[in-house]
């Protein structure tokens, strides 16, 4: 019997693929600016450190910038003292690399047009805005993509670039339960603990971090959960009378929308968190087929299929209704097709 090796495609020296031509255009510079989404989740801090430190060993001068900081969890995370804090930028640079988004906007930086700029993401609907656009929607995470273009450029795979890919990409997939994970996600995945990643350290740092502020403010919003459509769907709702209450801020609320998908009947969850100014945030998450990023495409925002979001102009006893509708419609739509 033979035994196949499990290998990944590399990306060829051509000028054909994206990655190639990225190889060339880091190549041919020195100072870079990083930066990605506001709000960071795991797979933004993972592709912008991971990528910093790629450059920094091919001795470019790098600074990364990021609207909101990184949840509290992150921070003893290697490199997160390297993330700068502010929402405009005037660094003279010769290329900026933005990770993880459709548009400049999202970034929520001002001052970052206007530069040759690399765009690497794997979200549905980018608008191709860099100078040089890698766009992967088949990567499980930005951090998959991150890693082909680290090992591209010819950059060892040392344990702090390992520890940001295997973060980027446990997070972003859930702790592996979205769909777009496939071989090349665990084959790199292999490849980060053959350079020192510890998955168990991992995981319980990433997932076992809550304070006793986050286990209470968990409690105060299942306590809050609305079951609608026979209990396939799950309203979560969010604003600053609980934050107060809990002693949490908005921060704390990352990965509690996965809850309710924990109970066997719920297929879909809503997450309206209400803000100050009157905007709503509305996250979705769901199971296998329920598409959620149709939802949220038809309100000007976007995601994944299982993993979505938008804003929403409130009141939210208006715009409500109809939202919650059309996740019903997605939940009916996406159950004809479940898997065994
Ligand atoms: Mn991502």
């Amino acid at each position: 019997m033979t035994v196949r090796p499990t290998m990944i495609s590399t990306p060829t020296a051509t000028t054909e693929t994206p990655v190639a031509r990225i190889c060339e255009a880091i190549h041919a510079r020195r100072r870079f600016l990083i930066t990605s989404h506001a709000r960071p989740d795991g797979d933004s801090i993972g592709s912008q450190l991971a990528m910093l430190f790629a450059l920094e060993a091919l001795g470019k001068e790098v600074h990364v910038v990021n609207a909101d900081p990184a949840p509290e969890h992150y921070m003893d995370f290697p490199g997160m003292d390297r993330i700068e804090i502010s929402r405009t930028v005037h660094s003279d640079v010769e290329a900026l690399i933005v990770m993880e988004c459709s548009d400049l906007a999202r970034t929520n930086v001002q001052g970052l047009g206007g530069r040759f700029t690399i765009n690497i993401d794997h979200h549905a609907g980018n608008t191709g805005f860099g100078e040089l656009t890698w766009f992967d929607e088949s990567a499980a995470a930005c951090g998959e993509m991150v890693f082909t273009l680290i090992r591209a450029l010819g950059v060892p795979l040392t344990k702090e670039i390992a520890t940001h890919i295997y973060l980027a990409i446990l997070t972003d997939t859930g702790s592996f339960h979205h769909s777009h994970i496939t071989p090349r996600t665990f084959e790199i995945c292999r490849q980060t603990v053959e350079a020192g990643v510890n998955p168990a350290a991992m995981a319980r740092r990433v997932f076992d971090s809550n304070s006793f502020g986050k286990l209470k403010l968990i409690g105060a919003v299942l306590d809050e959960m609305e079951l609608l459509d026979g209990g396939r769907l799950a309203a979560l709702y969010l604003n600053d009378e609980i934050l107060n209450a809990t002693g949490t801020t908005y921060n704390d609320t990352e990965g509690l929308i996965n809850l309710p998908l924990t109970a066997r009947e719920i297929q879909a969850v809503v997450f309206f968190k209400l803000g100050a100014d009157g905007d709503i945030r509305v996250s979705m998450r769901s199971k296998y087929d329920v598409d959620v990023r149709s939802v949220a495409s038809g309100y000007g925002g976007g995601g994944h299929k299982n993993a979505a979001g938008f804003t929403a102009k409130g009141p939210l006893d208006k715009v409500k209704p109809e939202i919650l509708a059309r996740v019903k419609d997605a939940i009916e739509a996406g159950i004809q097709t479940r898997p065994g």
